[in-house]
């Protein structure tokens, strides 16, 4: 017997309206992550105009450039000599020497190359806590501001704790972006111990039944053996007083700031199992293929893109569209 009571849902009546709601997440998306890649992609498509204007065969020397234009915009060497082969073999078969066809070849051996990168599986049940570590000053705490605004636009409740007591400056940015956003800030005193923050966050948000607590950390750590020291303490915190939660380590990483930012991948790869990473200031750099390099000769997955200093400023990265973003 149908349910008398039941009141329809609105969007089975109309499904056009979800539609239409997924049609303008996804302009969005697009949107941003152009904006993202604007450098890297205009510099990586006028070099391969370039190189392509005027040619009626490819030539040795016009895919030693097209390696040098990969290389240039921080995919590895690696990747981009493996990546030109593929793209070479498949233009020479369809004898193409359009610039517009190489781009579209060179799109889909990106796309399938990030899309066999490792994805991150979920851990255990329960609110989640993520972690977040980088070094000083590559944009964690803005990173945190969006990844708040993320969990609050799919209904979650989020808390912060404020991790990084090193610079009393440091806590009041995440307590501002906090006050903006309408999200609780757990914190203590400059020069607190962050293990103490933690354990005050993790009963909060048990307490308050929050969805998502997100964890802020200090970056200005001299050593790694300072970094061990401190982030084993933390995680210690995490694995006792929130064992059955979902717990992940996001690695926010700089892209403005190239093969750097991989020496930094490296690093943290060797102090604490990282899940994923945040590739922060992506529009601000023609380096963008760095993703790739982080990807492929790391092995870490790539989770999300900062495209600019709001909290709306982030991007989930997703292969194919960033393929296509980046020399499409
Ligand atoms: N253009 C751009 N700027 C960004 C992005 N993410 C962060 N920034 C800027 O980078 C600067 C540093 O960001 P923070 O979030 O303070 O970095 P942090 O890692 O928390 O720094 P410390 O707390 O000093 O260790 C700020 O000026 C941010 O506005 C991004 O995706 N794009
Ligand atoms: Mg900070």
């Amino acid at each position: 017997m149908p349910n008398e009571s039941k009141k329809p849902d609105l969007l089975e009546l109309a499904p056009e309206i979800r539609l239409a709601e997924e049609e303008e997440e996804q302009r969005g998306f697009w949107k941003k992550l152009q904006r993202g890649l604007f450098m890297t992609h205009t510099e990586i498509i006028e070099r391969v105009s370039d190189a392509m204007s005027g040619k009626v065969a490819l030539d040795d020397r016009t895919i030693e450039y097209l390696e040098e234009i990969l290389i240039g915009a921080d995919l590895g060497v690696e990747t981009s000599l493996e990546l030109v082969d593929r793209v070479k073999k498949n233009a020479l078969k369809e004898q193409t020497t359009s610039a517009a066809r190489l781009r579209k070849l060179l799109s889909d051996e990106v796309a399938d190359l990030l899309s066999e990168m490792p994805r991150p599986r979920p851990s255990g049940r329960g609110p989640m806590l993520t972690l977040v570590i980088g070094v000083n000053g590559v944009g964690k705490t803005t990173s945190i501001a969006k990844l708040v605004r993320r969990h609050q636009q799919q209904g979650e409740r989020v808390m912060l704790a404020a991790g990084d007591t090193f610079r009393a400056a440091a806590i009041e940015q995440l307590v501002l972006w906090g006050e903006r956003l309408g999200a609780e800030v757990i914190r203590q005193g400059q020069g607190a111990d962050p293990g103490a923050v933690i354990y005050d966050a993790i009963h909060a948000a048990r307490a308050r039944n929050v969805d998502q607590l997100i964890v802020d950390t200090a970056g200005r750590l001299h050593t790694k053996d300072h970094l061990m020291a401190e982030l084993g303490k933390v995680r210690r915190v995490i694995d006792r007083e929130a064992a059955d939660w979902q717990k992940r380590t996001i690695l926010v990483l700089d892209a403005t700031t190239g093969q750097n930012a991989l020496a930094q991948a490296r690093t943290f790869s060797q102090v604490v199992p990282i899940d994923g990473v945040l590739l922060a200031k992506i529009d601000g750099t023609a380096k963008g293929g760095m993703v790739v390099a982080i990807a492929r000769e790391l092995k870490l997955p790539v989770l999300y893109l900062g495209v600019g200093e709001k909290a709306d400023d982030l991007v989930d990265f997703r292969p194919r569209e960033f393929a296509a973003a980046l020399v499409g």
